[in-house]
């Protein structure tokens, strides 16, 4: 009997990357070494979002990880009922991406008191016990703010009148939109002649990024510059654009954060101007610190990933070898 009971484990907690139903059979008392993770993702909101994911499921198949999957929808609540049943099914390790920064720290005692690992990946938390969590993967917003701030610095050196700046924000409450607001505006704000005229969340998404740009174009004449925290609402905001009979690119000058190929694609042709990378590859080192961490090795606080940025010249060159 035990032989078959452990036979019926093995398999339930070998099963793929597919979302499993509530209370799976538990994962670790299989008696196999396969490590098993469970990985609350955000949603499915963006073109970052989908490459991430597919980055995600397909890095824990080369790792021979047992992969847990589940998608929010963008609301906390789901995500909080996924790590609590990925405590229950007792995996090795939990891994997500915090959809807001605060809110977090009661599930993640609970996986502590569980002595379940927690990878932070993409987002943060803001909670300040840092034993919540192993580490945190993911890229720093803040940098990629300042970078879009620097852009424009140098592009209206020359200007002397204002430059008007709308601004579409990421989710209200995540950390990138909180730290690509506050990097842009600390680099922005040495000179009075930039001027946020108007700033409001569009979710991260192209129909909301398109809705909250018609609202700015009906109320703003006279817009210089469209900073958007995401490609996707970019993208949004261009279809309002040329709907008010405006040229993106030239009549409004669009900065984007991501560097997702729609977005490299507009930026190549000539829709937006400058792009921030912020790369959702981070599979593989999610993975590596998964299992360093299970084999006890002590790894660091904070991984910061590597990213860069492009112009329109850069994107026509970068476009024909792009992963996502
Ligand atoms: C950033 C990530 C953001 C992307 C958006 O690392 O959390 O969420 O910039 C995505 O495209 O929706
Ligand atoms: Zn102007």
């Amino acid at each position: 009997m035990a032989l078959v009971a452990v036979g019926v484990l093995a398999t339930a907690c070998g099963s793929g990357g597919e979302t499993t139903a509530e209370g799976g059979a538990p994962a670790s008392g299989g008696g196999d070494s396969t490590i098993t993770m469970g990985f609350a993702q955000v949603g499915a909101e963006s073109g970052w979002r989908t490459a991430n994911t597919k980055s995600v499921q397909e890095s824990a198949k080369a790792a021979g990880i047992d992969l847990k999957f589940s998608d929010a929808q963008q609301k906390q609540e789901n995500q909080i009922k996924a790590i609590r049943s990925y405590i229950q099914q007792k995996v090795d390790v939990i891994a997500f991406s915090p959809v807001v920064e605060s809110g977090w720290d009661t599930v993640l005692q609970e996986a502590k008191a569980a002595n379940i690992p927690v990878i932070l990946t993409d987002r943060a938390v803001d909670s300040p016990d840092k034993t919540l969590y192993k580490t945190f993967l993911g890229s720093d917003f803040v940098e990629e703010g300042k970078k879009a701030g620097q852009w424009l610095v140098e592009q209206y050196a020359s200007e002397t009148g204002d430059v008007n700046i709308v601004e579409l924000q990421g989710t209200t409450g995540s950390a990138p939109a909180n730290d690509r607001k506050a990097g842009f505006a600390e680099v922005i704000g040495a000179d009075p002649k930039f001027k946020v005229i108007a700033s409001q969340s569009g979710d991260f998404t192209r129909a909301k990024g398109k809705e909250v740009m018609d609202a700015f174009l009906k109320a703003n004449p006279d817009i210089d510059v469209l900073y958007a925290h995401n490609d996707d609402m970019g993208l949004g905001a261009i279809e309002a654009i040329e709907g008010a009979g405006k040229v993106p690119g030239k009549d409004i000058k669009i900065i984007t954060v991501d560097a997702v190929k729609d977005g490299m694609q507009a930026l190549a042709d000539g829709k937006i101007n400058y792009i921030v990378e912020c790369s959702p590859l981070l599979g593989p080192q999610l993975m590596d610190l998964a299992k360093k961490v299970l084999a006890g090795e002590t790894v660091p606080d904070r991984v910061v990933t590597e990213e860069t940025t492009f112009t329109q010249e850069q994107a026509k060159q970068a476009l024909p070898t792009r992963q996502y």
